[in-house]
């Protein structure tokens, strides 16, 4: 079979069902073939990090690899930052981008799209990849897929694929996938009777979730260990959203001094401390009132397990909770849930003249998602993404730690490609200006999110550090009056009434991206938002 195809079936075999790109003359033969086969429909974007970003949020969404096809040089180099966040946050991007042929660089001439060599765009994607590889020998063509994807899923990190343009027809085997690694049984064993037996010894066990729970797809079991071994539940900054649809929802999230107090003292007085797929990293921990002792904490991470001072290598994060269940199916003692309340979140927004805050436009959702049901979420960076930890619990995905602005409307539209669901996409304005214009794609493929932008003409975030600095001060671009032409309704709101109304007409209207602006008072920040801002300010 042709190269690309063997390709498209190895990515459909390894859970992709969709590709995001945008094509170029190294990469025309292979979107022809991808456009020709029906196995993965393709979506395009106008500018490359949008593509980067949809694949990343499809990814997380489908708990599976996202794909971002992309030209050479212009285009991958485009893709970078994008795929750097995805690395960051380990969300399992496939980058597959087109390339000269393999005769063309030796004519004594510089490519068009070249940086410095031929080897410049490999070399970078080492550094924010797992594994690589250059498809130019059909001989080993589809045993390199076959390990790169496999790196992919067991990594939940992004790789990367470069594709020769002459090789795209070329004949090559079907590619076999590689069977799963798994940990020895020994060590496993092992492994999971030392976390239960601190546990069991821990006079205040809390169970704390991270993002790697959803890449690997074990939140219901996750959700079922907690359940049997009786531990509160609480999520990271980057893990808000997890376990949203499991019974009962987590307890919320830890945010140190910028959180719910409660949990705050719960997750760092704890005594046997489980951190399940977290990442440690500033935006997870930085805020923290007392610095958590992680001699007394077990990490399972990045297929690697650490308690106290010693570490198991080796141990995929959904066998270790597997063999934690099998155990704690025959637990008798549970060392029996904290009774914490679960943290509360603003509702009941009054409809009046009042100017809009940051915590009001979560209190306006809550009240939407309490009768219309909850809508899955895509955040950007800024002050919609702490306005978002007062949201209660639904399904998000947002840069939490990478922290790159642009992310949140393709994010939100690869979230629908994925997943078809209708998307509520929190942006701010200094993001919006950079990738919301991707919104003129919806028209062609039918997707509809709900964009909330806040509007306050400002880099808020940045005048919050810096409040000297005049550059943070944005234009008001009267993004509502650009929308129709791109295929979307817009209103533009300044009191809480109006803020009421605009989500419930958009709710009703279907087919057809709605945005609603509003317009937040340069200064006010969201509850959240401030006391990060002061926990930071204080050097916790
Ligand atoms: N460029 C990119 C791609 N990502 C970034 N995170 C930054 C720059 C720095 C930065 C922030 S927050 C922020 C910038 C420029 C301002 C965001 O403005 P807006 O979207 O309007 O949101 P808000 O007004 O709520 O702050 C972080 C600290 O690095
Ligand atoms: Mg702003």
């Amino acid at each position: 079979m042709r190269l690309a195809n063997a390709l498209l079936e190895a990515l459909h075999d390894h859970g992709a069902r969709e590709i995001f790109g945008i094509p170029g003359d190294f990469a025309l033969p292979f979107f022809r073939v991808i456009e020709e086969q029906d196995r993965l429909p393709l979506y395009t974007f106008s500018h490359e990090p949008a593509v980067g970003f949809a694949a990343d949020a499809a990814a997380r969404f489908r708990a599976s690899i996202g794909v971002a096809a992309v030209t050479y040089g212009a285009g991958a180099f485009n893709l970078v930052n994008a795929v750097a966040g995805a690395y960051a946050e380990r969300s399992p991007v496939v980058v597959i981008s087109g390339a000269p042929g393999r005769g063309e660089g030796s004519r004594g001439l510089g490519l068009h799209h070249q940086a410095r060599t031929l080897d410049s765009q490999y070399r970078v994607f080492q550094e924010i990849t797992c594994d690589q590889a250059r498809l130019d020998d059909p001989r080993n063509a589809p045993a390199e897929i076959a390990r790169v994807l496999r790196s992919a899923r067991e990594q939940s990190l992004p790789v990367y694929l470069e594709l020769p343009r002459d090789m795209v027809a070329v004949d090559v085997e079907p590619v076999e996938a590689l069977p799963r690694r798994s940990a020895s049984r020994e060590a496993l064993a092992e492994c999971a009777d030392e976390i239960l037996e601190r546990l069991a010894a821990a006079a205040d066990p809390v169970l704390l979730v991270g993002v790697e729970i959803r890449r690997y797809g074990i939140e219901d079991r996750v959700a079922e260990l907690a359940r049997r071994l009786g531990l509160p539940v609480v999520t990271t900054f980057m893990g808000r959203g997890l376990l949203a649809e499991n019974d009962p929802p987590p307890l919320g999230t830890y945010l140190g001094v910028a959180g719910d107090a409660v949990l705050t003292g719960l997750v760092e007085g704890s005594d046997g401390l489980l951190l399940l797929g977290a990442i440690l990293s500033d935006t997870n921990f930085a805020v923290s009132e007392r610095q958590i002792d992680m001699r007394r904490a077990i990490q399972a991470l990045g297929r690697e397990v650490r308690i106290g001072y010693h570490a198991y290598p080796e141990i995929p994060l959904d066998e270790l909770v597997d063999a934690l269940l099998e155990r704690a199916g025959k637990m008798t003692s549970d060392p029996g849930a904290a009774t914490v309340t679960p943290s509360e979140y603003p509702r009941d927004l009054p409809a009046d003249d009042e100017p809009i805050r940051p915590s009001d436009i979560a209190a306006a959702v809550n009240d939407l998602m309490a009768t219309q049901g909850a809508l899955p979420m895509a955040a950007d960076m800024g002050d919609c993404l702490f306005t978002a930890m007062e949201i209660e619990h639904t399904q998000l995905t947002a840069p939490g730690y990478y922290a790159g602005m642009g992310y949140g409307v393709p994010a939100g539209l690869g979230v629908q490609a994925a997943t078809g669901n209708r998307t509520l996409i929190l942006v701010g304005d200094g993001a919006f200006q950079m990738t919301g214009w991707e919104l003129g794609n919806c028209r062609r493929y039918g997707w509809d999110p709900i964009v909330l932008l806040f509007n306050n003409c400002s880099w808020e975030m940045l005048r919050a550090f810096q409040p000297e600095s005049r550059f943070n001060d944005l234009d008001d671009w009267d993004f509502t009056a650009m929308v129709g032409p791109l295929g979307g309704d817009g209103r533009r709101v300044r009191t809480r009434a109006e803020l009421k109304a605009a989500l419930e007409e958009a709710v009703a209207r279907r087919g057809r991206f709605q945005l609603i602006e509003i317009m937040l008072p340069r200064g006010c920040m969201s509850t959240t938002l401030e006391r990060f801002v002061a926990g930071v300010s204080r050097g916790h």
